[in-house]
């Protein structure tokens, strides 16, 4: 007889698969990955006819950021948190587009153990321009342990994240995730309406070739992260300098290109920006866990991002993230002009 072999392995196949993995084995937090891969799903297919359809354009309100929400931010927000809700393994909701979490209080979520973090659709500048954009998320086991959830559920240093993932809507979409025991990435088979395993134990490159950061802000960085960059741009053949620059302006494609190829992202302190522009708990914590799974690093340039305190929901901070030799000369150019800064 033939032998049959099913080479597909779809995301909940996968999840099911690695189910022993958890440390909290009784399929909550599969649940909920599987719920945020549903919501995925619902987005990705408003992403993709975004230029078709009336769902663009302002909607006009201002995000707790200030900035103007477009539609799909709205869209995406909504699915996500629905998703959670009727998941019933979640208590909690931050999402970087409610100044506050959001308790759930349902008959279903009177026993959920699980607050998740999100940013549902980041690098919402480049939605109208139909360039790549993602959604990050972090999840994390309550440490309230009854009634409804508390800000000290979701005020976590990074290192307590039991999951983090993020989905990249471009040419193809892909749902990456870890759980701490790798990385694992999938793309969606639109035929079928599935998450397809396609790169499996993802590893990023100890090196790269890239740097991304917004380079029109050069003058308000710090002068170590300049002198960094400014190293970057010379010619030496033994380093393959000059690297090259790419940079979107959407942190999930710059990082999820900079994790295939080796690369590091930077997004630090300036004059204008002193914490920097992301956020600590929705962009850089999950990025953070990521790309430390993927052998990578994570800094704010002075501090392991996972090991940063949060204050606050919204906060943001500085941060350099990628491969990890990248990052270490990085820090070194930047600590060092701080060290020059503090004995004068
Ligand atoms: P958003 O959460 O409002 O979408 O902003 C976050 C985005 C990131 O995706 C990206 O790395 C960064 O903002 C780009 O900012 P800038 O345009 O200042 O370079
Ligand atoms: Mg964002």
């Amino acid at each position: 007889m033939a032998e049959f072999k099913k080479e597909i392995v779809t995301l909940s196949e996968f999840i099911i698969q690695r189910q022993a993995d958890f440390n909290y084995a009784k399929g909550e937090l599969s649940r909920i990955l599987r719920q945020i891969a549903f919501a995925a799903k619902l987005v990705n297919r408003e992403v993709n006819k975004a230029g078709l359809v009336d769902i663009l354009g302002a909607v006009g309100s201002t995000n707790v950021q200030g900035e103007t929400v477009q539609k799909l931010d709205e869209f995406a927000n909504t699915k996500f948190i629905e998703a959670l809700i009727s998941g019933g393994e979640c208590a909690g909701v931050a999402s970087e587009e409610n100044e506050e979490f959001i308790p759930i209080n349902t008959d279903l979520n009177s026993n959920a153990k699980y607050v998740v973090m999100i940013d549902p659709l980041d690098g919402s500048s480049n939605i109208d321009v139909n360039v790549s954009i993602g959604t990050i998320f972090a999840v994390y086991r309550r440490v309230t342990t009854s009634g409804s959830v508390t800000e000290a559920d979701f005020l976590q240093p990074g290192t307590k994240q039991v999951a983090a993932g993020y989905v990249i809507y471009g040419s193809s979409t892909m749902l990456v995730y870890t759980t701490g025991n790798g990385l694992n990435g999938f793309t969606l088979d639109p035929s079928i309406g599935e998450f397809c395993l396609s790169h499996p134990d993802m590893k990023t490159p100890s090196t790269g070739k890239v740097y991304s950061v917004n380079q029109g802000n050069f003058l308000h960085f710090p002068q170590g992260i300049k002198d960094y960059i400014k190293w970057c741009q010379e010619i030496d053949k033994s380093t393959k300098r000059p690297y090259s620059l790419r940079y979107i302006g959407s942190a999930v494609a710059d990082f999820h290109r900079n994790i295939l190829t080796g690369g590091i992202f930077l997004y630090p302190a300036t004059t204008t920006a002193p914490k920097g522009k992301l956020r600590l708990l929705y962009e850089c914590n999950p990025l953070a866990f990521i790309i430390e799974q993927a052998g990578g690093k994570a800094t704010t340039g002075t501090q392991r991002i996972l090991e940063v305190m949060p204050e606050k929901l919204h906060q943001r901070v500085p941060l350099i993230l990628g491969s990890s030799e990248m990052v270490d000369l990085a820090v070194k150019f930047y600590k060092e002009h701080e060290e020059k800064v503090a004995q004068v």
